[in-house]
């Protein structure tokens, strides 16, 4: 079967090594990809204990493909090393939560980042700052450490962190670019961050309707403390 990444002539020594150390590279970027899916289920687990809905609605993952990784060092100038890999692509792994409404992205991305062992890297929040198209997520490119049986070594992974509504945007925008191949005129464009711009406003009504129907009033709370005050 025809693999994207293995050369169609048998491969001489230094390809087999060059090949294997890019297998070593990815195993550790899949072991990084798992220890922060981890720890997001380990939240969800917790969330799900404590309050009377989930804030994930859901996790996925995915590792680059070669060609992807290969054609990103190429755009942007740079060697097409396994070290150059290491130090330039920095979304090898990726890990994307979904979440419920706006508020939940943020406070999922502080608990994640309270951890001692995830180190923040470089954080991106395209909600404050949506990209020109009208593109939003929290992006969060972190370390975390990977526990192998000689070594501890950082491996870099980006999170990115977005509500239902942005994720909706953003895999339909994603599928007509990929049908177009990235080009659209500017009608389309335009309707695009219209679509965006919609959405964002419904997820702020959400998170509106969420903080007014959750929010405690202070007699729900000092009757939950006290017992019903009309007893008393
Ligand atoms: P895929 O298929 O997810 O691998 P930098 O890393 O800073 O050099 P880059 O890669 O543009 O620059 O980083 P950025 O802005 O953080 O975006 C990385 C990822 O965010 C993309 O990965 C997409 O997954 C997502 N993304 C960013 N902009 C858009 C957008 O306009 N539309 C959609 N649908 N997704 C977007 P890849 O590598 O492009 O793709």
């Amino acid at each position: 079967m025809a693999n994207e990444f293995l050369p169609s002539t048998i491969p001489s020594p230094e390809q087999l090594e060059k090949l294997m150390g890019y297998a070593k590279l990815m195993s550790y970027y899949k072991c990084a990809m798992m220890e922060i899916e981890t720890k997001c289920n380990v939240l969800s687990e917790e969330f799900s204990l404590q309050f009377d809905r989930n804030p994930i609605s859901s996790i996925k993952s995915r590792l680059k493909k070669p060609a992807s990784i290969f054609g990103k060092l190429q755009r942007k100038g740079l060697p097409v090393t396994l070290e150059s890999m290491e130090e330039n692509i920095h979304d090898i792994a990726g890990i994307r939560i979904v979440c419920s409404f706006k508020d939940d992205v943020y406070m999922l991305a502080d608990a994640l980042l309270k951890q001692d062992d995830v180190t923040l890297i470089e954080k991106k929040d395209y909600i404050e700052h949506p990209k020109p198209n009208g593109y939003r997520s929290l992006h969060l490119i972190v370390s975390v450490p990977i526990f192998l049986a000689h070594e501890k070594r950082l491996m870099q992974a980006e999170i990115q962190l977005r509500t239902i509504a942005m994720d909706f945007w953003a895999s339909l925008e994603h599928q007509l670019h990929y049908k177009k191949e990235g080009h659209f005129d500017d009608e389309t464009i335009a309707e695009l961050k219209r679509c965006a711009e919609i959405s964002a406003n419904l997820d702020d009504r959400m998170n509106k309707l969420r903080q007014h129907i959750q929010e405690p009033s202070l007699t729900d709370l000092l009757s939950r403390h006290l017992g019903p005050l009309s007893q008393r």
